[in-house]
Protein backbone atom coordinates (compact mmCIF):
# COMPACT_ATOMS: atom_id res chain seq x y z
CA UNK A 1 0.00 0.00 0.00
CA UNK A 2 2.81 2.24 1.18
CA UNK A 3 4.70 1.42 -1.72
CA UNK A 4 1.82 2.54 -4.14
CA UNK A 5 1.51 5.85 -2.51
CA UNK A 6 4.89 6.36 -3.16
CA UNK A 7 4.57 5.55 -7.02
CA UNK A 8 1.78 8.23 -7.09
CA UNK A 9 3.56 10.75 -5.66
CA UNK A 10 6.89 10.18 -7.48
CA UNK A 11 4.44 10.25 -11.15
CA UNK A 12 2.73 13.60 -9.68
CA UNK A 13 6.09 15.19 -9.14
CA UNK A 14 7.67 14.29 -12.29
CA UNK A 15 4.43 16.02 -13.48
CA UNK A 16 5.12 19.01 -11.64
CA UNK A 17 8.36 19.30 -13.22
CA UNK A 18 7.75 18.73 -16.33
CA UNK A 19 5.02 21.59 -16.30
CA UNK A 20 7.43 23.78 -14.47
CA UNK A 21 10.41 23.29 -17.25
CA UNK A 22 7.70 24.29 -19.63
CA UNK A 23 6.47 27.38 -17.81
CA UNK A 24 10.36 28.78 -17.83
CA UNK A 25 10.79 27.53 -21.30
CA UNK A 26 8.12 30.06 -22.34
CA UNK A 27 10.00 32.75 -20.12
CA UNK A 28 12.82 32.46 -21.90
CA UNK A 29 12.02 32.55 -24.65
CA UNK A 30 10.36 35.68 -24.41
CA UNK A 31 13.93 36.99 -23.09
CA UNK A 32 15.98 35.29 -26.17
CA UNK A 33 14.01 35.28 -28.96
CA UNK A 34 11.31 32.24 -30.21
CA UNK A 35 13.07 30.66 -32.34
CA UNK A 36 16.56 29.68 -30.10
CA UNK A 37 14.42 28.71 -27.71
CA UNK A 38 12.31 26.60 -29.77
CA UNK A 39 15.64 24.72 -31.13
CA UNK A 40 17.17 23.72 -27.79
CA UNK A 41 13.31 22.55 -26.86
CA UNK A 42 13.67 20.12 -29.61
CA UNK A 43 17.10 18.73 -29.34
CA UNK A 44 16.31 17.87 -25.14
CA UNK A 45 12.80 16.24 -26.99
CA UNK A 46 14.84 14.49 -29.42
CA UNK A 47 17.51 13.46 -26.79
CA UNK A 48 14.43 11.88 -24.20
CA UNK A 49 13.26 9.96 -27.32
CA UNK A 50 16.27 7.71 -27.35
CA UNK A 51 16.69 7.34 -23.36
CA UNK A 52 12.77 6.09 -23.55
CA UNK A 53 13.64 3.96 -26.47
CA UNK A 54 16.42 2.35 -24.36
CA UNK A 55 14.86 1.96 -21.22
CA UNK A 56 11.54 0.76 -22.56
CA UNK A 57 12.77 -2.02 -24.49
CA UNK A 58 15.30 -3.02 -22.02
CA UNK A 59 12.41 -2.69 -19.13
CA UNK A 60 10.24 -5.11 -21.64
CA UNK A 61 12.66 -7.27 -22.29
CA UNK A 62 14.14 -7.77 -18.78
CA UNK A 63 10.20 -7.91 -17.54
CA UNK A 64 8.88 -10.73 -19.93
CA UNK A 65 12.72 -12.74 -19.02
CA UNK A 66 12.09 -12.38 -15.32
CA UNK A 67 8.19 -13.17 -15.09
CA UNK A 68 8.40 -16.33 -17.34
CA UNK A 69 8.35 -19.00 -15.14
CA UNK A 70 5.01 -17.42 -13.93
CA UNK A 71 3.47 -16.97 -17.18
CA UNK A 72 1.30 -19.66 -19.04
CA UNK A 73 2.83 -21.63 -22.27
CA UNK A 74 6.43 -21.05 -20.19
CA UNK A 75 8.91 -22.45 -17.85
CA UNK A 76 6.80 -25.22 -15.56
CA UNK A 77 3.62 -23.69 -17.08
CA UNK A 78 3.06 -26.50 -20.37
CA UNK A 79 -0.10 -27.60 -20.71
CA UNK A 80 -1.48 -30.06 -18.86
CA UNK A 81 -4.06 -30.87 -21.80
CA UNK A 82 -3.17 -33.14 -24.73
CA UNK A 83 -4.72 -30.25 -27.75
CA UNK A 84 -3.11 -27.66 -25.52
CA UNK A 85 0.37 -27.72 -26.97
CA UNK A 86 -0.90 -26.87 -30.53
CA UNK A 87 -2.53 -23.67 -29.38
CA UNK A 88 0.84 -22.76 -26.78
CA UNK A 89 2.38 -22.97 -30.05
CA UNK A 90 0.55 -21.18 -32.75
CA UNK A 91 0.74 -18.46 -29.42
CA UNK A 92 4.58 -18.28 -29.90
CA UNK A 93 4.89 -18.44 -33.25
CA UNK A 94 2.77 -16.00 -33.49
CA UNK A 95 4.53 -13.77 -30.29
CA UNK A 96 7.83 -14.44 -32.45
CA UNK A 97 6.94 -12.53 -35.78
CA UNK A 98 4.85 -9.67 -33.65
CA UNK A 99 7.73 -9.43 -31.48
CA UNK A 100 10.56 -8.82 -34.01
CA UNK A 101 7.90 -5.86 -35.47
CA UNK A 102 7.05 -4.84 -32.27
CA UNK A 103 10.97 -4.14 -31.66
CA UNK A 104 11.66 -2.94 -35.05
CA UNK A 105 8.77 -0.36 -35.09
CA UNK A 106 9.65 0.84 -31.68
CA UNK A 107 13.25 1.23 -32.70
CA UNK A 108 12.27 3.16 -36.12
CA UNK A 109 9.41 5.70 -34.40
CA UNK A 110 12.18 7.02 -31.41
CA UNK A 111 14.89 6.82 -33.46
CA UNK A 112 13.18 9.08 -36.50
CA UNK A 113 11.92 10.89 -34.41
CA UNK A 114 15.24 11.86 -32.77
CA UNK A 115 17.41 11.96 -36.27
CA UNK A 116 14.70 14.15 -37.95
CA UNK A 117 14.41 16.79 -35.30
CA UNK A 118 13.79 20.12 -35.76
CA UNK A 119 16.80 21.80 -37.21
CA UNK A 120 17.46 25.57 -37.87
CA UNK A 121 17.42 25.97 -41.87
CA UNK A 122 15.47 21.96 -41.87
CA UNK A 123 13.18 21.19 -44.76
CA UNK A 124 11.31 18.30 -44.86
CA UNK A 125 11.75 15.97 -47.95
CA UNK A 126 8.98 15.72 -50.58
CA UNK A 127 8.23 12.20 -51.26
CA UNK A 128 4.67 11.52 -52.57
CA UNK A 129 4.94 8.04 -53.88
CA UNK A 130 7.30 5.13 -53.56
CA UNK A 131 6.04 2.02 -55.44
CA UNK A 132 9.19 -0.57 -54.11
CA UNK A 133 8.07 0.81 -50.83
CA UNK A 134 4.40 0.28 -50.77
CA UNK A 135 4.92 -3.33 -52.65
CA UNK A 136 7.12 -3.85 -49.24
CA UNK A 137 5.22 -3.31 -46.73
CA UNK A 138 2.07 -4.70 -48.13
CA UNK A 139 3.92 -8.15 -48.83
CA UNK A 140 5.98 -9.02 -46.20
CA UNK A 141 2.91 -8.49 -43.50
CA UNK A 142 0.28 -10.44 -46.06
CA UNK A 143 2.31 -13.17 -46.18
CA UNK A 144 3.61 -13.43 -42.78
CA UNK A 145 -0.57 -13.11 -41.74
CA UNK A 146 -1.29 -15.72 -44.60
CA UNK A 147 1.10 -18.29 -42.91
CA UNK A 148 -0.09 -17.38 -38.91
CA UNK A 149 -3.85 -17.24 -39.96
CA UNK A 150 -3.21 -20.73 -41.83
CA UNK A 151 -1.64 -22.24 -38.90
CA UNK A 152 -4.18 -20.77 -36.77
CA UNK A 153 -6.72 -22.46 -38.78
CA UNK A 154 -5.04 -26.01 -38.59
CA UNK A 155 -4.73 -25.66 -34.41
CA UNK A 156 -8.31 -24.43 -34.09
CA UNK A 157 -9.69 -27.51 -36.26
CA UNK A 158 -7.75 -29.65 -34.42
CA UNK A 159 -8.92 -28.26 -30.71
CA UNK A 160 -12.45 -27.58 -31.13
CA UNK A 161 -13.28 -30.87 -32.72
CA UNK A 162 -15.56 -32.74 -31.20
CA UNK A 163 -16.06 -36.57 -30.39
CA UNK A 164 -16.10 -39.15 -33.30
CA UNK A 165 -18.34 -41.78 -33.54
CA UNK A 166 -18.02 -44.29 -31.24
CA UNK A 167 -15.12 -42.73 -29.58
CA UNK A 168 -14.08 -43.71 -26.10
CA UNK A 169 -14.75 -40.27 -23.86
CA UNK A 170 -16.54 -39.18 -20.94
CA UNK A 171 -19.43 -36.42 -20.61
CA UNK A 172 -20.12 -34.13 -18.02
CA UNK A 173 -21.60 -30.70 -17.79
CA UNK A 174 -20.94 -27.43 -16.41
CA UNK A 175 -23.52 -24.48 -16.08
CA UNK A 176 -23.05 -21.08 -14.98
CA UNK A 177 -25.13 -19.04 -12.82
CA UNK A 178 -24.89 -15.61 -11.07
CA UNK A 179 -22.24 -16.29 -9.38
CA UNK A 180 -21.29 -20.40 -9.20
CA UNK A 181 -21.07 -22.75 -11.53
CA UNK A 182 -22.64 -26.29 -11.47
CA UNK A 183 -21.25 -29.25 -12.25
CA UNK A 184 -22.81 -32.66 -13.44
CA UNK A 185 -21.76 -35.87 -14.06
CA UNK A 186 -23.72 -38.84 -15.52
CA UNK A 187 -23.08 -41.42 -12.76
CA UNK A 188 -23.03 -44.67 -13.30
CA UNK A 189 -25.10 -45.35 -15.91
CA UNK A 190 -22.72 -42.93 -17.94
CA UNK A 191 -25.52 -40.79 -19.30
CA UNK A 192 -26.47 -37.18 -18.44
CA UNK A 193 -30.55 -36.90 -18.16
CA UNK A 194 -32.92 -34.37 -19.87
CA UNK A 195 -33.63 -31.21 -18.98
CA UNK A 196 -36.31 -28.69 -19.51
CA UNK A 197 -36.01 -25.30 -18.50
CA UNK A 198 -40.10 -25.39 -17.23
CA UNK A 199 -38.51 -27.03 -14.44
CA UNK A 200 -36.06 -25.18 -13.01
CA UNK A 201 -36.46 -23.87 -9.25
CA UNK A 202 -33.76 -22.92 -7.32
CA UNK A 203 -33.38 -25.40 -4.16
CA UNK A 204 -35.25 -28.28 -5.38
CA UNK A 205 -34.74 -28.52 -9.18
CA UNK A 206 -31.44 -26.04 -9.92
CA UNK A 207 -30.91 -27.25 -13.81
CA UNK A 208 -34.08 -28.48 -14.09
CA UNK A 209 -33.94 -31.98 -14.41
CA UNK A 210 -37.13 -34.11 -16.22
CA UNK A 211 -37.17 -36.47 -12.98
CA UNK A 212 -39.30 -39.24 -15.11
CA UNK A 213 -36.22 -39.59 -17.10
CA UNK A 214 -34.42 -42.19 -15.70
CA UNK A 215 -30.87 -41.36 -16.88
CA UNK A 216 -31.66 -38.50 -14.45
CA UNK A 217 -31.56 -40.15 -10.94
CA UNK A 218 -28.06 -41.14 -10.55
CA UNK A 219 -26.55 -38.03 -12.06
CA UNK A 220 -24.57 -36.18 -9.55
CA UNK A 221 -23.31 -32.59 -8.85
CA UNK A 222 -19.97 -32.72 -6.79
CA UNK A 223 -18.22 -29.13 -5.52
CA UNK A 224 -15.21 -29.91 -7.20
CA UNK A 225 -14.36 -30.83 -11.02
CA UNK A 226 -12.35 -34.25 -10.53
CA UNK A 227 -11.45 -36.10 -13.92
CA UNK A 228 -9.40 -39.18 -14.71
CA UNK A 229 -5.80 -38.72 -16.49
CA UNK A 230 -5.76 -39.57 -19.91
CA UNK A 231 -9.53 -39.77 -20.42
CA UNK A 232 -11.35 -37.82 -22.96
CA UNK A 233 -13.77 -35.80 -21.54
CA UNK A 234 -16.52 -33.82 -23.49
CA UNK A 235 -17.49 -30.96 -21.10
CA UNK A 236 -21.67 -29.69 -22.15
CA UNK A 237 -21.74 -25.98 -21.49
CA UNK A 238 -24.98 -23.90 -20.31
CA UNK A 239 -25.75 -21.02 -18.85
CA UNK A 240 -29.13 -20.19 -16.22
CA UNK A 241 -28.74 -16.23 -16.71
CA UNK A 242 -26.34 -13.74 -18.54
CA UNK A 243 -23.03 -14.72 -20.54
CA UNK A 244 -21.01 -17.34 -18.74
CA UNK A 245 -17.15 -18.18 -19.59
CA UNK A 246 -15.98 -21.66 -18.67
CA UNK A 247 -11.88 -21.42 -18.25
CA UNK A 248 -9.37 -24.00 -17.74
CA UNK A 249 -6.57 -21.68 -18.07
CA UNK A 250 -4.09 -24.84 -17.71
CA UNK A 251 -5.43 -26.82 -19.87
CA UNK A 252 -6.16 -24.09 -22.22
CA UNK A 253 -9.83 -24.72 -22.72
CA UNK A 254 -12.26 -21.64 -22.63
CA UNK A 255 -15.84 -21.55 -24.27
CA UNK A 256 -18.51 -18.94 -23.85
CA UNK A 257 -21.54 -20.23 -21.34
CA UNK A 258 -24.54 -18.72 -23.52
CA UNK A 259 -28.05 -19.09 -21.91
CA UNK A 260 -30.08 -21.04 -24.42
CA UNK A 261 -27.29 -21.95 -26.69
CA UNK A 262 -25.26 -25.33 -25.43
CA UNK A 263 -21.69 -24.79 -26.24
CA UNK A 264 -18.94 -27.70 -25.79
CA UNK A 265 -15.39 -28.50 -25.38
CA UNK A 266 -13.79 -31.37 -25.81
CA UNK A 267 -10.07 -31.96 -24.01
CA UNK A 268 -7.77 -34.87 -22.58
CA UNK A 269 -5.93 -33.81 -19.10
CA UNK A 270 -2.23 -34.93 -19.46
CA UNK A 271 -1.35 -34.83 -16.25
CA UNK A 272 -2.69 -35.14 -12.80
CA UNK A 273 -2.68 -32.06 -9.76
CA UNK A 274 0.66 -34.05 -8.38
CA UNK A 275 2.93 -33.83 -11.04
CA UNK A 276 1.96 -30.30 -12.22
CA UNK A 277 2.82 -29.89 -8.38
CA UNK A 278 6.06 -31.84 -9.28
CA UNK A 279 7.05 -29.93 -11.95
CA UNK A 280 6.78 -26.45 -10.10
CA UNK A 281 8.68 -28.17 -7.45
CA UNK A 282 11.77 -27.21 -9.72
CA UNK A 283 11.33 -23.44 -10.00
CA UNK A 284 12.53 -21.63 -7.28
CA UNK A 285 9.45 -19.00 -7.51
CA UNK A 286 7.38 -21.72 -6.18
CA UNK A 287 9.54 -22.11 -3.02
CA UNK A 288 8.10 -19.28 -1.70
CA UNK A 289 5.94 -19.87 1.62
CA UNK A 290 1.93 -19.97 0.08
CA UNK A 291 0.93 -17.90 2.82
CA UNK A 292 3.72 -14.43 2.24
CA UNK A 293 2.64 -13.64 6.55
CA UNK A 294 3.37 -16.58 7.37
CA UNK A 295 7.04 -17.91 6.59
CA UNK A 296 6.50 -21.46 7.68
CA UNK A 297 3.83 -22.33 5.57
CA UNK A 298 4.19 -25.01 2.73
CA UNK A 299 5.72 -23.69 0.09
CA UNK A 300 4.19 -22.60 -3.31
CA UNK A 301 4.00 -25.91 -5.50
CA UNK A 302 3.14 -27.76 -2.72
CA UNK A 303 -0.82 -26.04 -2.56
CA UNK A 304 -0.96 -26.01 -6.42
CA UNK A 305 -4.41 -26.79 -7.48
CA UNK A 306 -5.67 -26.62 -11.59
CA UNK A 307 -8.92 -24.04 -10.81
CA UNK A 308 -12.08 -23.54 -13.27
CA UNK A 309 -12.85 -19.68 -13.63
CA UNK A 310 -15.46 -18.22 -15.38
CA UNK A 311 -13.66 -15.54 -17.81
CA UNK A 312 -16.74 -13.35 -19.02
CA UNK A 313 -17.34 -10.89 -16.73
CA UNK A 314 -20.70 -11.74 -15.52
CA UNK A 315 -21.54 -9.25 -12.78
CA UNK A 316 -20.23 -8.21 -9.36
CA UNK A 317 -19.56 -11.52 -7.63
CA UNK A 318 -17.99 -12.63 -10.63
CA UNK A 319 -14.58 -13.50 -8.96
CA UNK A 320 -16.05 -16.05 -6.88
CA UNK A 321 -16.83 -18.48 -9.96
CA UNK A 322 -14.14 -20.77 -9.07
CA UNK A 323 -13.56 -24.23 -8.32
CA UNK A 324 -10.97 -26.44 -7.82
CA UNK A 325 -10.50 -29.07 -10.32
CA UNK A 326 -8.39 -32.29 -9.54
CA UNK A 327 -6.45 -34.80 -12.05
CA UNK A 328 -6.32 -37.93 -10.49
CA UNK A 329 -5.67 -41.74 -11.80
CA UNK A 330 -8.02 -43.69 -13.22
CA UNK A 331 -8.66 -45.80 -9.72
CA UNK A 332 -9.05 -42.95 -7.70
CA UNK A 333 -11.31 -41.57 -10.10
CA UNK A 334 -13.39 -44.54 -9.61
CA UNK A 335 -13.17 -44.62 -5.90
CA UNK A 336 -14.36 -40.78 -5.61
CA UNK A 337 -17.26 -40.90 -8.56
CA UNK A 338 -18.57 -44.23 -6.55
CA UNK A 339 -18.10 -42.10 -2.95
CA UNK A 340 -20.73 -39.57 -4.99
CA UNK A 341 -24.51 -39.11 -3.89
CA UNK A 342 -27.18 -38.92 -6.61
CA UNK A 343 -28.91 -35.26 -6.65
CA UNK A 344 -32.30 -36.89 -7.09
CA UNK A 345 -31.73 -39.67 -4.26
CA UNK A 346 -30.28 -37.33 -1.67
CA UNK A 347 -32.16 -34.20 -1.80
CA UNK A 348 -34.94 -34.73 -4.10
CA UNK A 349 -36.40 -38.71 -3.40
CA UNK A 350 -39.54 -39.23 -1.00
CA UNK A 351 -39.91 -34.84 -0.83
CA UNK A 352 -43.52 -33.40 -1.80
CA UNK A 353 -42.27 -32.31 -4.63
CA UNK A 354 -40.79 -35.57 -5.60
CA UNK A 355 -42.88 -36.32 -9.14
CA UNK A 356 -42.38 -40.32 -8.83
CA UNK A 357 -42.58 -40.58 -5.04
CA UNK A 358 -45.37 -43.05 -5.07
CA UNK A 359 -43.03 -45.08 -7.28
CA UNK A 360 -40.47 -47.87 -6.21
CA UNK A 361 -37.40 -47.04 -8.43
CA UNK A 362 -35.38 -49.65 -10.58
CA UNK A 363 -32.63 -47.68 -9.20
CA UNK A 364 -33.70 -48.44 -5.27
CA UNK A 365 -34.75 -51.94 -5.97
CA UNK A 366 -31.22 -52.82 -7.42
CA UNK A 367 -29.97 -50.81 -4.38
CA UNK A 368 -32.18 -52.57 -1.89
CA UNK A 369 -31.47 -55.92 -3.52
CA UNK A 370 -28.00 -55.57 -2.63
CA UNK A 371 -28.69 -54.11 0.82
CA UNK A 372 -30.96 -57.60 1.23
CA UNK A 373 -28.04 -59.87 0.22
CA UNK A 374 -25.44 -58.30 2.55
CA UNK A 375 -27.96 -58.58 5.12
CA UNK A 376 -28.23 -62.36 4.49
CA UNK A 377 -24.26 -62.89 4.16
CA UNK A 378 -24.18 -61.25 7.88
CA UNK A 379 -26.76 -63.27 8.98
CA UNK A 380 -25.33 -66.54 7.74
CA UNK A 381 -21.85 -65.71 9.08
CA UNK A 382 -23.19 -64.37 12.44
CA UNK A 383 -22.75 -66.62 15.52
CA UNK A 384 -25.52 -65.79 17.82
CA UNK A 385 -29.30 -66.18 17.37
CA UNK A 386 -30.26 -63.25 17.86
CA UNK A 387 -28.16 -62.08 15.07
CA UNK A 388 -29.29 -64.32 12.51
CA UNK A 389 -32.15 -62.10 11.50
CA UNK A 390 -32.81 -60.56 8.43
CA UNK A 391 -35.32 -58.09 8.23
CA UNK A 392 -37.66 -57.42 5.31
CA UNK A 393 -38.04 -53.76 5.74
CA UNK A 394 -40.54 -53.37 2.20
CA UNK A 395 -43.22 -55.90 2.56
CA UNK A 396 -46.49 -53.81 2.89
CA UNK A 397 -49.84 -54.70 2.34
CA UNK A 398 -52.77 -52.56 1.17
CA UNK A 399 -54.79 -50.40 2.78
CA UNK A 400 -57.64 -52.72 5.11
CA UNK A 401 -56.50 -56.03 3.20
CA UNK A 402 -54.53 -58.89 4.10
CA UNK A 403 -53.27 -58.75 0.54
CA UNK A 404 -49.88 -57.92 -0.16
CA UNK A 405 -48.90 -54.63 -2.06
CA UNK A 406 -47.88 -54.85 -5.90
CA UNK A 407 -44.50 -53.04 -4.63
CA UNK A 408 -43.54 -55.86 -1.89
CA UNK A 409 -42.93 -58.05 -4.64
CA UNK A 410 -39.31 -57.61 -5.24
CA UNK A 411 -38.60 -58.12 -1.63
CA UNK A 412 -40.12 -61.38 -1.74
CA UNK A 413 -38.18 -62.30 -5.22
CA UNK A 414 -34.98 -61.43 -3.09
CA UNK A 415 -36.11 -63.79 -0.10
CA UNK A 416 -36.91 -66.35 -2.88
CA UNK A 417 -33.70 -66.21 -4.68
CA UNK A 418 -31.51 -66.58 -1.65
CA UNK A 419 -33.95 -69.65 -0.87
CA UNK A 420 -32.97 -71.34 -3.99
CA UNK A 421 -29.35 -70.65 -3.45
CA UNK A 422 -29.40 -72.44 -0.02
CA UNK A 423 -31.90 -75.22 -0.76
CA UNK A 424 -31.43 -76.76 3.00
CA UNK A 425 -31.95 -73.53 5.05
CA UNK A 426 -34.77 -73.36 6.97
CA UNK A 427 -36.64 -70.51 7.91
CA UNK A 428 -39.14 -68.63 10.27
CA UNK A 429 -40.84 -65.99 9.30
CA UNK A 430 -42.23 -63.23 12.28
CA UNK A 431 -44.13 -60.79 12.00
CA UNK A 432 -42.82 -57.50 12.65
CA UNK A 433 -45.25 -56.52 15.27
CA UNK A 434 -44.76 -59.54 17.44
CA UNK A 435 -40.67 -59.44 16.84
CA UNK A 436 -41.35 -55.91 18.20
CA UNK A 437 -43.39 -57.04 21.41
CA UNK A 438 -40.42 -59.77 22.01
CA UNK A 439 -38.04 -57.40 22.27
CA UNK A 440 -39.43 -55.42 24.92
CU1 LIG B 1 -19.58 -15.86 -14.75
Amino acid sequence: MSTGLIIIACLALIVIVIIQIGKVTELAAKIRGEETVQFESNKRSANFMLLFLVGFLILTIWSAWHYKNWMLGYGPHESASAHGGALDSAFNITLFFTGIVFVLTHIALFWFAYKYKGIKGGVADFMPHDTKLEVIWTAIPAVVMCFLVIRGLVAWNEVMADIADGEEHMEIEATGQQFLWHLRYPGPDGKLGARNFKLLKSGENPLGQDWTDDKNLDDFMPADLVLPVGKKVRVRITALDVLHNFDLPHFRVKMDAVPGMPTYFVFTPTKTTEEYRQQLSKYPEYQQPSDPKDPKSPPLWKTFEYELACAELCGKGHFSMKKIVRIVSEEEYEKWAKEQQSFYLSSVRGKDFDPRKDEVLDIEVRQRKQDFDTAVDKALSATKPEEKVIRLNYVYYKTGSAELDDKSKYELDNLTAVLNKYPKMTIELEDKRLWRDKAR
